[in-house]
């Protein structure tokens, strides 16, 4: 290695090392709030490993990330502005120690959840492999990440299709106060790597030419397209966990003194003086240097401004895709699935970015046919089957979307989320926020939802407000083919996260006249599917057909009802529905998700909040029972809105207000 590498890692280990420390002082003076995790006595696995990239390749880091973007290459004036919440911060001082990122420099992020940078890294890579550049990453993370099951997942995933990556664990002895002897099953984390079948190396981490010369090596691999290789980099933190952190004691004095006899910084100075003839005043200069910059970024974080409310409600969502094309005309009629179809294959047509991932899609299509056929056209790249990983679908989806592809991924049945919640929730939806803004997170994930072919409890849930619930999500729910087509393609074309909800009656439904032209429903706009003067019907999906239905009988009754399908759930198109209560003075809200908590409930409140005056009835809601779902037939059925009820509940509502206010209905 020439003297200027060997200077720069010890520049690299030095900055690192004194920003931390700087950090704790600043946590103490309480400049810097909430909570760090400090990376001394680590130093030399960022600086090795980092040191082996170039700036096209990305690295992902964890909770304890300052000294991986510092080795990247990030500034240390804009991570000390970050770590004060103030408005010059990588995020804006919205984000803060966990989440520094810095999508220029391929940094994709610091993260507050445990192994979710796996997940992250695992989809970077396949996002390099598929758009061809050349690149690799790095994909860091603690010994305690190697227990969850997002480790596993992708580390079978990524040997499976040779992604370009290193997974790096950084194996500090402990997750928490936990040490490594009492959580992990096996007494070397890189053996696990015969379980992917990739190598496996443990390195002594804290030697950081040691550190450097297994991730060229694993780089190397990587880059010549033979896939991932796991590194365990045996080292220990000096400091508690974090420095909020405030324990029992659950290290040795011994313990702690052993490892800072093997101090990183400290032997690398031995050896450059001693092998390389580094003088004193060298090392003096470059502590000059580091100590100068620091200063400077200090002060440049106490004179930055704070962050305003603006800046952070600006920061939710970028801006929502609007449709350009106008609506065309020739018409003919689809299945629902069939109208799904056409949109992913027209939009991949479009945009070579676009591709699917998902169980089943490619070879057969996915089990409702969504993507049947199209592997033909497309290949097996972009109509990707997967293994029974859900976690890790869904974090293939955000690693590849952050990174410039635009995935669709395919959940199997909508039940199965339950496996994808942190990706989508903790990371697509917060993603762009936590980075002050900035980013786009272009990925839709979608699959057949609800009941009504008794498939019992774990296969016909509604779970809609889990996600109309979270601030980020775009949730777009389609009542017929035609609507399927037109948001689709406007949830393809979207620059948010966008959870797509296609109900299992509307594939078994009737087909309907869809255009064959590609076109796009506007995101946040409802429709009204039928106009009426009695009462206003919001229903979603399947209950939208239900609620015509329902209208049809009522009219014989002299009731007139107005149907409005919002479409888009989130946002809602408020507006829509205030305009039809302030017309009508009643409204009844039907879907098949619970009565309880349920999507309806925002609706009944936002309503109430705003338009109060014009009711002349109370809001009745109509939903699923409080129950799961049977496998019974005739359970079932009692357990779904019927027409029966939605006609029951319109009749309250109207006849209550005919025969005067109070009387019994
Ligand atoms: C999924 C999840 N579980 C638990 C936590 C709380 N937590 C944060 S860091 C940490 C320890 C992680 O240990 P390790 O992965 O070894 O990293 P280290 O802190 O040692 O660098 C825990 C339990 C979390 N943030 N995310
Ligand atoms: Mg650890």
């Amino acid at each position: 290695m020439q003297t200027q590498e060997l200077e720069a890692l010890y520049r690299t280990m030095l900055r690192i090392r004194r920003f931390d420390e700087g950090v704790i002082d600043l946590f103490k003076e309480g400049l810097v709030k909430g909570t760090a995790h400090s990376y001394v006595g680590q130093e030399a696995v960022a600086a090795g490993a980092c040191a082996t990239l170039g700036k096209d390749d990305f690295v992902v880091s964890h909770h304890r990330g300052h000294g991986h973007c510092i080795a990247k290459g990030a500034s240390l004036a804009k991570m000390m502005a970050e770590l004060m919440g103030r408005v010059t911060g990588y995020c804006k001082g919205l984000g803060g120690s966990m989440h520094i990122a810095d999508l220029d420099l391929n940094i994709l992020g610091a993260n507050g959840i445990v192994g979710a940078g796996i997940g992250i890294g695992t989809g970077a890579a396949l996002s390099n492999r598929m758009r061809g550049n050349g690149a690799v990453g790095i994909a860091f993370f603690g010994d305690g990440a190697t227990n969850e099951g997002i480790f596993h997942e992708c580390l079978n995933i990524g040997s499976l299709w040779k992604l370009p990556v290193v997974y790096l664990c950084e194996n500090n002895q402990y997750g928490l106060s936990t040490s490594i002897k009492d959580s992990t099953s096996i007494d070397r984390v890189s053996k696990r790597s015969a379980a992917y079948s990739m190598p496996g190396v443990t390195v002594d981490g804290n030697d950081v030419l040691a550190v450097n010369a297994a991730v060229q090596e694993a780089v190397a691999r990587a880059r010549k397209g033979d896939g991932p290789t796991l590194i365990e980099a045996m080292t220990y933190r000096y400091g508690d966990h974090s420095m909020r952190a405030n324990l029992p004691s659950y290290r040795t004095d011994d313990e702690l003194s052993e490892w800072r006899k093997r101090d990183s910084i400290a032997r690398f100075e031995d050896l450059l003086q001693s092998k390389h003839k580094f003088k004193t005043e060298t090392f003096e200069r470059i502590r000059a240097e580091v100590e100068a910059e620091l200063a400077a970024a200090r002060e440049f974080a106490i004179a930055s401004p704070e962050p305003t409310l603006q800046d952070m409600e600006n920061a939710v969502y970028a801006p929502h895709y609007t449709p350009s094309e106008p609506k065309p005309a020739v018409s003919r009629e689809l299945s629902f699935a069939e109208a799904i179809k056409e949109a992913i294959g027209q939009e991949m047509e479009r945009d070579p970015r676009v591709f699917v991932l998902g169980e089943d899609v490619g070879k057969i299509g996915g089990i409702f046919a969504a993507t049947r056929g199209l592997i033909e056209k497309f290949g097996p790249e972009r109509l990707r089957d997967t293994p029974i990983s859900e976690a890790a679908i869904a974090a293939c989806a955000v690693g590849s979307a952050i990174t410039g592809m635009r995935p669709i991924a395919e959940v199997q049945i909508f039940d199965f989320i339950t496996h994808m919640m942190d990706m989508i929730v903790n990371q697509s939806a917060k993603f762009r926020f936590m980075l002050g803004g900035k980013p786009t997170v272009p990925l839709v994930i979608r699959g057949p939802q609800g009941g009504g072919i008794r498939l019992a409890a774990q296969h016909s849930q509604s779970l809609e407000a889990w996600f109309t619930h979270v601030p980020g999500l775009v949730v777009l729910a389609p009542s017929s083919p035609y609507e399927a087509k037109g948001l689709l393609t406007s949830a393809i074309r979207e620059d948010n996260p966008v959870i797509f909800l296609e109900h299992k009656m509307l594939y078994v439904g009737k087909k309907a006249l869809v255009p064959e032209e590609p076109y796009a429903i506007p995101i946040g706009k409802a429709v009204v599917k039928r106009y009426g003067r009695d009462v206003t019907r919001v229903s979603t999906m399947a209950m939208v057909e239900t609620a015509l239905q329902a209208a049809t009988r009522l009219e014989d009754e002299g009731i007139d009802v107005e149907v409005i399908d919002p479409r888009t759930l989130r946002p809602l198109d408020e507006d829509a529905i205030i305009d039809s209560v302030k017309k009508t003075s009643r409204l009844v809200i039907a879907h098949e998700g619970w009565k309880r908590w349920g999507f309806g409930a925002e609706v009944a409140a936002m309503v109430a909040e705003k338009a109060i005056d014009w009711l002349d009835a109370p809001i009745l809601r109509v939903g699923a029972r409080d129950t799961p779902m049977p496998y019974n037939d005739k359970l079932e059925r009692l357990v779904i809105p019927s027409a029966d009820d939605i006609v029951e509940a319109v009749r309250t509502v109207v006849l209550r207000d005919r025969v005067g206010a109070g009387a019994a209905v």
